[in-house]
């Protein structure tokens, strides 16, 4: 840093919480700043260089220059709006989180497969309800969600901001959420497995969205012994089919391939010169049936024997031509390529990548992919032109099921060693790849080759450093970091512990999200933000940049239906609110405005059903109405525009007292009206 003391000291502070600072002080390094110039004033520190009050309070909060630095990059005034947002699988939690960078505001949860109450999803209105039928399980409801990988729409591999995808890893569903309002429009259940883990990955104009499996099981859904592994159980890969224009994922043209009974793990559509192909890694080609209870070696120990495991390298074109010329068999009712198809017609071959790997990722050329494996120190990369070339050739080897398996030194390109525990690796524009270490508790820094060589001064496939974070990371993600044009601005540490970090708050901890800036070059990577993350534990996330989503400020006309995208049969316009009977069936046709409900009172009686149909007829940002009725497990968020249906069966005689649950106006305890029923005989 240079010093500024020729700047009024005491505007300095004021400057820097309003403006980018960063840039101040690059500018004046620009303008005074000259290392070759002898009678140069030395560099101050960075407390050095802030005016009175700001100094003070640095020294008293102890406050090191690195501190001083990291706060003006994430410091984020009152109104201003964050260059990114991050969106992040939410875990456990089955939900998605929506984060502003550098601030690392949280801005949103959005539901996806478990109820929330706030968003009204899920706790009594018909459209969100019909959202979560969608990922029934054997016809059984399952409220809840591992939610693990998001993926945002692309077009020519590039973030386009239209949907987001994610997953449920526990049981294998694949969700669509809507970046216009960020509400789930679509849950689907994979038929034939249940559980998965390579899911969700984007072709690169998202027409396919990959969702690979994770533990390997009989895809009938019947039972079969363990002793029955290699010949019973089966692991499978689904491509769903994405209708952009519809929103939706058409189930109608999606299909699996069945695979190998190894537990596939991350997959990555291949682009730009590998467009059309996909690979997933796998472990446990060991096929280890584990069984710890009768003394034979557990999992951990049987799925890591080998020294090598298969990436799966799929080729899409001839996936759905095997599917077109009618080559698929159906498995509960969705068709499957069989495993003699997916070997024989060139759709899957397979490449040894070393022990236990995880992820896999392919560079923004879509060149190469880089593997880690778990217990290595390297990571692997292969040559996308040298993998086509052995397939040309024709592999001379098979694995026991007849799939052709290429040899690891026709497709290596290079190997870089980073460090323990490697996983996952993301990138820049600089020609860097970051690749996060699990064992180190850190994240790698390293130089790719190839045409990535002349983007810095470092020689190629090397590590240049590496950056501790807290602790033992798992994913990382980078600003566009897994697209065809990364930003190398931002890296977020997706850290699984936080022992020390953060206020004590009973033994289950919060994660930690660590923001590290990239923006520099060779050893240059601090950290500069800690957030902790205490609702389930993320996974993946993907950041993209905030003025490429076009979301609705409110619904676009009063009635809409958010699920079906047009005007509602039930909106009620101001003026038209009324409660009509159709045998026992009561519809409601109500509106809320500030600050009140019409009609305020509803007459039923017991043993009716009631259908309750509210229209938010506010044009005004923010302007929100809830809808909260006693006793019937219903809680309504109706945004402006929006109509909303609730129904349920009345079973009680008495008088419940709903009421608007969004603080709306100065009068909005007033937003209330009274639902009162009559006893049957009466
Ligand atoms: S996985 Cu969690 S750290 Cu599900 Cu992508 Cu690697
Ligand atoms: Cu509407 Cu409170």
């Amino acid at each position: 840093m240079v010093a500024i003391a020729t700047l009024n000291r005491r505007k300095i502070w004021a400057i820097a919480l309003t403006m980018a600072l960063v840039a101040v002080f690059a500018a004046v390094a620009c303008s005074s700043g000259d290392e070759d110039d002898p009678t140069a004033a030395p560099a101050a520190s960075a407390q050095g260089q802030l005016g009175g009050d700001a100094k003070s309070i640095a020294e008293r909060r102890g406050l090191s220059d690195a501190d001083i630095e990291a706060a003006l990059k994430t410091f984020t005034p009152t109104g201003v709006m964050d260059e990114y947002l991050m969106f992040s699988s939410g875990g456990h939690s089955g939900q998605l989180h929506v984060i502003g960078m550098p601030s690392m505001r949280l801005l949103k949860t959005i539901a996806v497969f478990t109820p929330e109450s706030w968003q009204g999803y899920g706790i009594g209105s018909n459209e969100s309800e019909e959202v979560l039928e969608g990922g029934r399980v054997n016809g059984d409801e399952v409220l809840w969600g591992d939610t693990h990988h998001p993926a945002l729409t692309e077009t020519a591999g590039e973030y386009d901001g239209e949907f987001v995808f994610t997953n449920d890893k526990a049981n294998a569903r694949v969700a669509v959420i809507s970046l216009k309002d960020f509400e789930t429009k679509q849950i689907v259940k994979n038929p034939i497995t249940l559980s998965d883990h390579g899911a969700t990955m984007v072709t690169p104009n998202s027409e396919w969205v990959i969702e690979g499996g994770q533990y390997a099981m009989p895809l009938s859904g019947d039972y079969a012994p363990i002793s029955d592994y290699q010949e019973k159980y089966r692991g499978m890969v689904t491509m769903w089919k994405f209708d952009r224009a519809a929103g939706r994922i058409d189930t109608t043209q999606s299909f699996a391939i069945e695979l190998p009974p190894y537990w596939q793990d991350l997959c990555d559509a291949g682009k730009l010169v590998s467009e059309g192909w996909f690979v997933c890694g796998s472990f446990n080609t060991e096929m280890a049936t584990g069984g710890n209870q009768d003394g034979n070696p557990p999992f951990e120990a049987g799925a890591s024997q080998a020294d090598m495991d298969y990436l799966h390298v799929f080729n899409i074109e001839k996936a759905i031509a095997a599917r077109d010329a009618g080559k698929t068999v159906q498995i509960q009712g969705f068709p499957v390529i069989p495993l003699e198809v997916a070997a024989s017609d060139g759709i899957l071959h397979l490449v040894p990548e070393p022990k236990s790997p995880h992820g896999a990722d392919v560079t923004p050329g879509g060149e190469y992919i880089v593997v880690s494996g778990k217990l290595d120190p390297h990571v692997t990369i292969y040559s996308f032109d040298k993998i086509i070339a052995a397939i040309a050739a024709g592999p001379a080897e098979t694995d026991s099921f007849g799939v052709p398996v290429l040899a690891f030194d026709d497709v290596v390109e290079a190997q870089v060693e980073v460090g323990l525990g490697p996983l996952h690796t993301q990138f820049d524009n600089k020609g860097y790849a970051y690749t996060s270490l699990f064992l180190d508790s850190a994240v790698a820094r390293w130089t790719l080759g190839g045409p990535y060589a002349s983007l810095n001064p470092d020689p190629e496939w090397s590590l240049i450093t590496k950056t501790q974070v807290h602790y033992n990371v798992g994913h990382i993600a980078a600003a566009e970091g897994d697209t065809v044009s990364p930003d190398g601005k931002y890296l977020v540490s997706l850290n699984k512990w936080s022992l020390d970090r953060f206020n004590l708050v009973g033994p289950l901890l919060p994660q930690n999200f660590q923001l590290l800036d990239i923006e520099g070059t060779g050893e240059e990577m601090p950290v500069i933000y800690d957030m902790p993350v205490g609702f389930g534990e993320p996974h993946y996330a993907q950041i993209i940049k905030a003025d490429k989503i076009h979301a609705w400020e409110v619904y676009p006309e009063i009635g809409f239906n958010p699920l079906t995208g047009e005007i509602d049969p039930s909106a009620t316009l101001a003026g038209e609110e009324r409660v009509e009977r159709d045998g026992n069936t009561v519809h409601v046709y109500m509106t809320a405005v500030r600050s009140h409900f019409t009609p305020e009172h509803v007459t039923v009686k017991e043993g009716d059903h009631v259908a309750w149909h509210i229209t938010n007829i506010e044009r005004g940002l923010d302007a929100t109405h809830g809808f909260a009725m006693p006793g019937k497990n219903v809680s309504l968020s109706i945004e402006p525009g929006e109509t909303i249906t609730t129904e349920f069966d009345v079973t009680d005689d008495g008088v419940f007292p709903f009421y608007c649950t969004e603080f709306c106006s100065a009068l909005h305890l007033e937003m209330a009206g009274y639902f009162l029923v009559e006893p049957s005989g009466s």
